[in-house]
């Protein structure tokens, strides 16, 4: 070996590269922001949801649900880099049978009444407003008693799970869950009424100053996600905020913009937004709002990489 070729050659023949002349660095000195800023709007899904009720057999589909892709090129599947989002809904009669899996799973009623979630033997009725859990490894099944077909917003970390590869799942042997207990409350639903008494209660701006109001459901509500309600009043105007943590927003009511990165959203109840790590965002709202954010700060806190600017 005495040319520096012959090194280079033979140090690629072994599979390794020398840290001192790789052709992408492997370190750089802040967040790249590689997800896109995006928007879905509510009132462009629900007839299309509408018409796949029509079309999509839900007994075949076994959910009838669609996931929001990141416009980032070559993404096929994340909202941002840990999570993905998706909108599901479920008609009268029908029933989303019972299955577990490794990602932990999240669900944000946007309309409906009459549906009802069976999580590890316990059933419990969605509503509007509400949010609730299936974390890692709880079976859980959906079914639609009526009146309404029922909407809501799924937040899953599966890519997560495909990143880090603990990927598990299995369908219940017995297609339903049996149902051990009816209950009104428990510690995976977290009532509208609940979350708009605790946010009557709630004492002054959060740190970030992004809201008028927030609180947080569960502390935080699973090990690799956390849930955020926040309010804002008409005329609000957020400070601009950027974070290390990957966050969905799903509108529960109200009218507003947000920028986010470069690009500008107008949004109202049901739509939802992708804000990846370190986008620069701010809010300014036109209608009094509440907003879902889904973030993946527990990640960032457990490995000491939260930041905010
Ligand atoms: O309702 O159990 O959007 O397992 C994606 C995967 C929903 C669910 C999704 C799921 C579910
Ligand atoms: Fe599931």
């Amino acid at each position: 070996m005495k040319t520096l070729d012959e090194l280079y050659a033979r140090i690629d023949a072994l599979g390794m590269e020398g840290g001192w002349h790789r052709k992408q660095p492997s370190l750089w000195p802040e967040p790249r922001a590689n997800f896109l800023p995006a928007q879905w709007r509510y009132a462009d899904v629900k007839p299309i949801l509408e018409a796949a009720g029509h079309l999509v057999d839900h007994e075949l589909a076994e959910r009838r649900n669609l996931t929001l892709t990141n416009p980032l090129p070559g993404n096929g599947y994340a909202t941002v880099r840990t999570l993905v989002a998706a909108y599901q809904s479920i008609k009268p009669g029908e029933r989303a049978l019972s299955h577990r899996h490794t990602p932990n799973a999240l669900r944000i009623i946007v309309e409906g009444r009459g549906t009802y979630t069976v999580v590890n033997g316990t059933r419990v009725e969605m509503r509007p407003g509400d949010v609730l859990l299936t974390p890692s490894w709880h079976w859980h099944s959906h079914e639609a008693i009526g009146p309404d077909e029922c909407f809501w917003v799924d937040v899953l970390d599966v890519p997560l799970v495909h990143l880090l590869e603990p990927m598990f799942f299995e369908r219940h042997p017995d297609r339903c869950e049996p149902v051990r207990e009816n209950v009104e409350s428990c510690p995976l639903a977290f009532r509208w009424e609940d979350s708009l008494q605790r946010l009557d209660a709630a004492f002054g701006a959060p740190a970030d100053a992004m809201s008028e109001r927030e609180i947080e459901l569960g502390e935080p509500a699973m090990k690799t996600v956390a849930i955020h309600v926040q309010r804002m009043g008409e005329d609000f105007a957020s400070p601009e905020h950027r974070s290390t943590a990957n966050a969905v927003f799903t509108v529960i009511e109200g009218a507003g913009r947000t920028c986010i990165g470069d690009k500008e959203f107008a949004w109202q109840r049901g739509d939802v937004l992708a804000v990846p790590a370190w986008q620069p965002y701010r809010h300014r709202v036109s209608k009094n709002a509440h907003l879902v954010r889904v973030s993946d700060e527990p990640v960032m806190r457990a490995f000491d990489w939260l930041r905010q600017r």
